[in-house]
């Protein structure tokens, strides 16, 4: 790449404010190249460019987060807090732009600069603070909460090291993961708050004072530091900008010291249990809990530092402290932040001299928890001895939470109350106590969760049946229906839309001949598409865009493999954390089918198949701990690579079928792959996900969902039309019944689906290498087959067999691709936020 790109001349115009494009924006950029990064005018790269474009954009951030949080403190409204491990933000440049409606002013203003604002966005790095679904989900709902002007801050940790870059090893297929350092340059979209600051203590003794009160001192052990970084949130088409507060660890000054002194150098600098440690990584799984310390402290630490500043925020109001949660809703993303109901018991009680009634009156107005899942090795649970070393006052009151025999009034007494209810049923207690029998003991931190909120919700309508249903049946019946929820997930179309597919976004708002930020704010404003589904001319430039889509995917697929794609192929994509449930097995196995039956085709049969493309992308949790082969998950991967090397390169079939692995999938690359889907797969086994949200996605791009009768799934073919979506498989209610039988009356996969024995057959035969590698995934497969892929293999066949079908027909096929966009209103995040603000939260939006 050559530079410096600029010019001399058109610089130094900038600098003095005299060029014909945006002067204020060239000199605000032309300004921080100079000081900011200390760099001679125009002698910059796209990096450097990109550098300062971020920071002038910043200082308009910046100035819009002061106006919006000068106003809440003079407003003093009630706030909601969203607590999430994960903020999975991925780029900010162009979603700043985008919001604050100066994306035109910073393309030309960086053109007349010699740079493309194109090239320029693709320098920043994503931040990749979180997994999957769960942590998108938290980065969606802040930019609803500010674009609806809501007072809603959320709190995270600020890991130096994100989600892992992921490497396909070329010769074998083999994931290697390598650290994130997204940190390494400087971010310019946070704000470090090196003053605010609070003591995080771990270790130590607790105290009781005496047993009367439930009170307790908690002294002696570590103190590590929490320093605040604030992320500014700016909303759409408004100056509110929310805050996302990252909390960092660092080691209180002393505390090293003094294991130095004590002659302990070797605890003092300890990795593992050094204050940076707490927030060095974000952990790779997700839908498991290990039990790990380390885990357990990042969520003390993070739990304890937001509540702190919370209650100091608070205390500004000058209002008595029982009026908390008139003025504080603090949501809880699934059971990691569940301590902060320990937490904020323990301020009230040992600090605030709260009455223990009094204290969780207030704790159990305050809290909301949102459950994401039902697979049972993602439920939480510590073990009681763990606890009692790490947090020994928060155990203590867990205990008193269950029942402490001094704590005067009977209401707050859990299970004592249970027991006035149900009284005699041993098994119902057991199963409604918060700790866990066995050795050890341990916390079942979703229980802790129920009991200390006001409201519990799952995230898609049969998702929150089934935790009525499945997972809670008890506290129903104890607490009443009311108290539990559904809040389907949505999505943020300025980001899943407007930024990803500016071509669609054009095309819409020329149609509907309404203003984009209208639209965009009221998504059920998409259904005025559908007058337009008959018209022709419409209909050629809808499919013009998608096409123009899948090329851009097509020469970025060719950029970083080197293989040429026909972009007028149907574009069929499964992009997702690799797990079992989610199947991607399933989906490889249905790739080697179609491929063998290609390949048995005379060759003028071929020509009639249809051509496709299969994209896969998605991380898989890193497998070998130091003491076993966790997961077969690697082995699918794998499997998938090469799978794409021998059919991509069989001339007799590779013109009518190829296959891509995309490594390192991110946010950004979400941002490419979903605008280029004619169909995507969400094949999960019925009743495992929860929602999913990238279903939504796809569908608001145009996409057509391949899916089972599962999560959000169910309530977009509700909107859509069932017409229109491409089901198969088993319904939620069969699969125990199935699992059931296949435990005790298994049928062999020959007599179940003979296509599937082929395929497995074929893969064992070795054509694909591996030289039984593959073997313990198959067996997964052939035997147990938890995940029913035996049983819906014929089906999903059949359910591919009609997109062929339905694909043949592009002008049916372009109208159920709008049709389907059309319908995609409700699945807005603004939508889902509003329910959440209304229903929950009962908060206020506050105009600047
Ligand atoms: O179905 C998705 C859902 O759309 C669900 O699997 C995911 O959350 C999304 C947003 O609601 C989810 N992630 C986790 N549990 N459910 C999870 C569990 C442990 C660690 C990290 C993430």
């Amino acid at each position: 790449e050559k530079w410096p790109k600029g010019d001399e001349k058109s610089w130094k115009a900038a600098l003095r404010g005299v060029t014909t494009e945006s002067p204020e924006i060239s000199k605000s950029i032309v300004n921080h190249v100079q000081t900011s990064l200390a760099r001679a005018p125009y002698n910059i790269d796209d990096f450097g460019a990109y550098q300062a474009a971020a920071l002038s954009v910043r200082d308009n951030l910046i100035v819009n987060w002061n106006s919006t949080q000068l106003e809440y403190s003079r407003k003093s409204p009630k706030r909601a807090y969203y607590l999430s491990l994960e903020f999975l933000m991925g780029r900010t440049l162009s979603n700043a732009l985008l919001n604050l409606g100066v994306l035109d002013n910073y393309s030309s203003s960086l053109s007349s600069l010699g740079f493309s604002l194109e090239d320029i966005l693709v320098q920043e790095r994503d931040a990749a603070l979180g997994n999957g679904g769960l942590g998108r989900l938290a980065a969606c709902y802040l930019d609803s909460s500010a674009t609806q002007e809501l007072p809603v801050w959320g709190y995270g940790l600020r890991y130096k090291y994100g989600i892992f870059q992921q490497l396909i090893k070329a010769d074998d297929g083999t994931q290697l993961e390598a650290p994130d350092p997204w940190l390494d340059h400087q971010n310019p979209w946070e704000l470090p708050r090196l003053d605010v600051t609070y003591e995080v203590r771990f270790y130590g003794n607790a105290q009781r004072w005496d047993e009367g009160t439930g009170r307790a001192t908690w002294s002696g052990g570590q103190e590590v530091l929490a320093v605040a970084y604030d992320v500014m949130i700016p909303g759409y088409g408004t100056k509110n900008t929310n805050n996302l507060r990252l909390w960092e660890s660092k080691p209180k000054r002393g505390f090293d010291l003094q294991s130095f002194n004590a002659g302990n150098y070797e605890r003092s600098v300890e990795s593992s249990n050094s204050a940076a440690a707490i927030t060095s990584v974000l952990y790779p799984n997700d839908h498991t809990s290990f039990g790990k310390e380390l885990r357990l402290k990042q969520q003390y630490f993070w739990t304890a530092a937001s509540l702190a500043d919370m209650l100091r925020r608070f205390k500004h109001l000058e209002k008595p402290i029982s009026q908390f949660a008139e003025y504080n809703a603090i949501q809880l993303n699934d059971t990691h932040p569940t301590l902060a109901i320990v937490e904020l018991m323990r301020i009230l009680v040992d600090e605030e001299e709260v009455p223990w009634d009094g204290a969780w009156t207030i704790v159990t107005n305050t809290f909301f928890f949102t459950n994401h899942t039902v697979l049972p090795e993602a439920l939480e649970k510590w073990s009681v001895p763990l606890l009692e070393h790490l947090l020994p006052r928060h155990l203590q009151i867990i205990f008193d939470i269950v029942s402490h025999p001094a704590i005067i009034r009977e209401s707050s007494l859990f299970l004592q109350s249970v027991e006035k209810k149900f009284p005699g049923d041993r098994e119902k207690l057991s199963r409604l106590s918060l700790i866990e029998e066995g050795f050890p003991k341990q916390v079942r931190m979703a229980n802790l969760a129920v009991v200390g909120s006001r409201r519990v919700n799952g995230v898609a309508e049969l998702h929150s049946d089934l935790v009525q249903k499945n997972l809670f049946p008890d506290f129903v019946e104890f607490y009443g229906k009311s108290k539990f929820g559904n809040v389907t997930n949505g999505i943020t179309p300025r980001r899943w839309l407007d930024q990803c597919n500016p071509s669609l976004s054009a095309l819409i708002t020329e149609t509907l001949k309404i203003e984009r930020n209208v639209w965009l704010k009221d998504l059920y404003k998409l259904e005025g598409l559908l007058a337009h589904v008959n018209d022709s001319e419409f209909q050629a430039r809808w499919a013009a865009v998608k096409h123009q889509n899948k090329e851009r995917l097509a020469l970025f697929v060719e950029r970083q493999l080197g293989i040429k794609i026909d972009a007028s192929a149907l574009f069929d994509v499964q992009i997702k954390r690799l797990h079992e449930y989610k199947r991607q097995t399933l989906n490889i196995l249905g790739v080697i089918h179609r491929y063998l039956l290609i390949k048995s085709l005379k060759p003028e049969e071929r020509k009639k198949v249809v051509k496709k493309v299969v994209f896969f992308a998605g991380k898989a949790a890193p497998a070998c701990t130091l003491f076993k082969m966790s997961t077969l998950l690697p082995l699918t991967i794998r499997l998938i690579v090469n799978v794409a090397r021998v059919i991509n390169a069989d001339p007799d079939t590779n013109q009518y079928l190829s296959l891509f692995f995309l490594p390192d999938y991110s946010v950004s690359l979400a941002e490419i792959l979903i605008p280029a889907s004619d169909i995507s797969q969400h094949i999960s086994t019925a009743g495992t996900e929860a929602s999913g949200t990238s279903n939504m996605k796809f569908c608001l791009n145009g996409g057509l969902l391949v899916g089972t009768v599962d999560g959000a799934n169910i309530e977009i073919a509700e909107e859509v039309g069932e017409d229109n979506v491409f089901f198969f498989g088993h319904l939620t209610p069969d699969v125990e019944d199935l699992r059931y039988q296949h435990t005790y009356h298994p049928i062999p996969v020959e007599e179940k689906s003979p296509a599937l024995a082929h395929v497995l057959n074929t893969v064992s035969s070795g054509i694909f290498g591996g030289d039984g590698v593959y073997e313990p995934l198959l067996n997964t497969v052939r035997q147990g087959d938890f995940y029913i892929l035996t049983d819906d293999f014929d089906s999903y066949i059949r359910a591919l067999e009609m997109v062929d079908e339905a694909y043949s027909d592009r002008t049916e096929w372009i109208k159920k691709s709008i049709r389907t966009s059309a319908k995609m209103g409700k699945f807005s995040s603004d939508r889902a936020i509003q329910d959440y603000a209304q229903e929950y939260w009962n908060i206020e939006s506050v105009k600047l």
